[in-house]
């Protein structure tokens, strides 16, 4: 072989070589998180990406963006779908309308606390609701902590469904929230995240409901004096994939990716809990007016047209809400 040929073959090879390595190298993945910096799911689903990085040898790569940059939570759920996001961390409210299997833990007083939504999650009945995001485009990869959601508002405490009366109050886009404020002679009002602040400002409405994490961070505790102790929604958070990507990588990969994903999920449970406390003491110390609701009985009561409504719709996801209230 001439000198010449040699250095042609040799270069290709290299090309080759090069061009191999590009396309096995997967594109950088966009990640979508409405928090912000701080909040245990923004520190989480960076660590998630870190890890993705390192366990995978830069394989795969996560850019994630925050503070809901990318869109409103209802519109970033329809891009991971769709793949023009690939992962996100989703509160399941939103997803609720898309996926009837996974609404169910949107109705109102169907988990006792949080260790009986684990246990849920743990379950058969965790199995359906991932099953049926599955179906729908969103692969889940690991379940972050909310805690329980609460009402707030700037006229005055709640103690009894009563107090609801009259009452304009935000809910996240999903009928059943909608009929949860309806239940309780309140007018919902479906808003994103990003407008309640304003709105409760200027009083488009006149309260909201969320954890103590989120009414701190976000300032409405500034705005919405009265906190409600109604825990009347425990509502479990994904970190989710689109489906088509999921679906190309290796098993080897879906593994790591799993893994990278649960591990920042232990982180984030573990920050959870810390920042919930550390958020109740600063909206306290701000000067927000607190109270407990002893006897929550009359607002579970309440919601009875919100299950007859849910399950009128989904008569086959009967099962699904017996085995819950039947979980221990
Ligand atoms: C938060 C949740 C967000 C978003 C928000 C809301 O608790 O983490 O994903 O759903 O509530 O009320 O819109």
């Amino acid at each position: 072989m001439n000198y010449l040929r040699k250095l042609v073959l040799s270069a290709a090879t290299v090309a080759l070589a090069v061009g191999l390595s590009v396309s096995a190298q997967a594109k950088e993945w966009k990640g979508w998180n409405i928090h912000v910096a701080g909040y245990p799911n923004t520190v989480a689903m960076d660590k998630f990406a870190e890890l993705l990085k390192e366990k995978s040898g830069g394989k795969m790569t996560l850019k994630m963006y925050h503070s809901g940059t990318l869109g409103s939570q209802p519109d970033a759920i329809e891009q991971v779908r769709l793949g023009g996001l690939e992962i996100a961390n989703f509160n399941m409210g939103p997803i609720g309308p898309i996926v009837p299997e996974a609404n169910v833990v949107s109705l109102p007083f169907i988990f006792k606390n949080t260790d009986h939504m684990w246990r849920v999650l743990d379950g058969k009945a965790g199995e359906m609701m991932a099953a049926g995001l599955e179906k729908k485009g969103l692969v889940p990869l690991a379940w972050y902590d909310a805690g329980a959601r609460s009402f707030y508002n700037s006229k005055k405490p709640i103690n009894a469904p009563a107090d609801v009366k009259g009452m304009k109050v935000r809910v996240m886009s999903n009928d059943l929230y909608s009929g949860m404020i309806k239940a309780l002679d309140g007018n919902p009002s479906p808003m994103a995240f990003s407008e309640v602040y304003q709105s409760l400002k200027t009083g488009v409405v006149d309260g909201a409901e969320n954890n103590w994490p989120s009414y701190e961070s976000t300032g409405h505790f500034e705005v919405a004096k009265y906190y409600s102790n109604s825990q009347h929604l425990i509502i479990p958070e994904i970190v989710c994939i689109n489906a088509d990507v999921y679906n190309k990588l290796s098993a080897a990969d879906q593994k790591i990716l799993k893994e990278a994903a649960e591990e920042s999920a232990v982180l984030q449970r573990k920050l959870w809990k810390e920042r919930e406390k550390a958020s109740e003491k600063k909206v306290i110390a701000g000067g927000v007016v607190f109270n407990e609701i002893p006897d929550k009985s009359a607002f579970q009561a309440a919601m009875k047209p919100v299950y007859d409504k849910y399950l009128a719709d989904n008569p086959d996801l009967k099962p699904l809400v017996k085995l819950i209230q039947e979980t221990e």
